[in-house]
């Protein structure tokens, strides 16, 4: 099958859909939080999951109320709020709202940055992270505005659906299309132009950090085509052309960032055409002064 492109979805924003039994004021059952954790600028969308979530259902982490992007009597799409690095409680509360029963799991917030585990759903920036458009690379983005839902991934794109940057948000393999996208990783499909989709790490303050991670193409069908580069201030630091399926292009370095100073993890099609060019990553970042214990020597 291929796979050529993300739809927009028809589904609102909110869909409120109440159980007989969240009706009758049982209590909530929590049984999955993903991720479970952020960065402490808070922000990214995290999906509860669980049973009998009632549509008037109130959320917190550690007591501060959590924004409901959308709500059924399964899954409740929060952002969570900023919050001091450590971890919390995050408690889903019935009709009542009393704390008597309600069900709990727990949260952490650090200070590293990963993209998938901060993506949000709502808000672009969001933390230290921008999902935009490169008319080629190296060139200045455009901020994608354009929300989507498309099964089990939310998307953000430009004027015209390509490039488009996805998030699985689910805690198992999103399998849709001819892709096996694993969860929670975020991930860029180029269009049929010179375009380039990029996903932007601003640096919060100046230092040292340790940037890890890998590219990753996801149809099971046939390999993908594209290319893949990292560019400090759109300068390339690392360039790769991915032509197989599952075989993971990894990188890890040690560079020095000036507060504002952009690191761009992009994508393009290859040179010809965006069929089947579906691919995930992963991006770790970590600010030496707080994770000098974790450092690793470059490659
Ligand atoms: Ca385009
Ligand atoms: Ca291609």
């Amino acid at each position: 099958m291929k796979c050529l492109r993300l739809f927009r979805s028809v589904l609102p924003m909110v869909a409120v859909l109440a159980s007989a039994s969240a009706l009758a004021g049982g209590l909530p059952v929590l049984t999955g939080i993903y991720p479970a954790g952020a960065n402490v600028a808070g922000g990214n969308s995290v999906l509860l999951t669980g049973s009998n979530f009632p549509p008037t259902t109130f959320v917190t982490f550690d007591g501060v109320a959590a924004s409901i992007l959308r709500l059924d009597p399964n899954n409740i799409y929060v952002t969570a709020p900023a919050h001091a690095a450590g971890t919390v409680a995050v408690i889903v509360y019935d009709n009542t709202r009393s704390t008597s029963g309600a069900p709990t799991l727990p949260f952490t917030y650090s200070e590293d940055f990963d993209a998938g585990r901060d993506f949000s759903a709502v808000q672009n920036p969001v933390g230290a992270w921008t999902y935009g458009v490169a008319p080629a690379l190296g060139q200045a983005i455009g901020i994608d505005a354009a929300t989507g839902i498309d099964g089990c991934l939310d998307t953000w794109s430009g004027d015209n659906l390509h490039p488009v940057v996805g998030r699985n948000r689910t805690a198992t393999t999103c399998n849709q299309y001819s892709w096996s996208w694993p969860p929670g990783m975020i991930g860029l499909h180029p269009d049929n132009t010179p375009e380039y989709g990029v996903i932007r790490f601003t640096a919060p303050e100046t230092g040292r950090y340790l940037v890890d991670g890998r590219f990753l193409c996801i149809d099971s069908v046939v390999s993908c085509t594209v290319h893949v580069a990292i560019q400090h201030n759109q300068v390339t630091l690392f360039e790769r052309a991915i032509n197989t399926s599952f075989a993971p292009e990894a990188f890890s370095f040690e560079i020095d960032l000036t507060l504002g100073d952009w690191l761009d993890f992009t994508q393009g099609n290859g040179g010809n055409h965006y069929n089947y060019d579906q691919m995930v990553m992963d991006a770790r970042i970590r600010p030496a002064a707080v994770f000098s214990d974790g450092f690793e020597e470059p490659n």
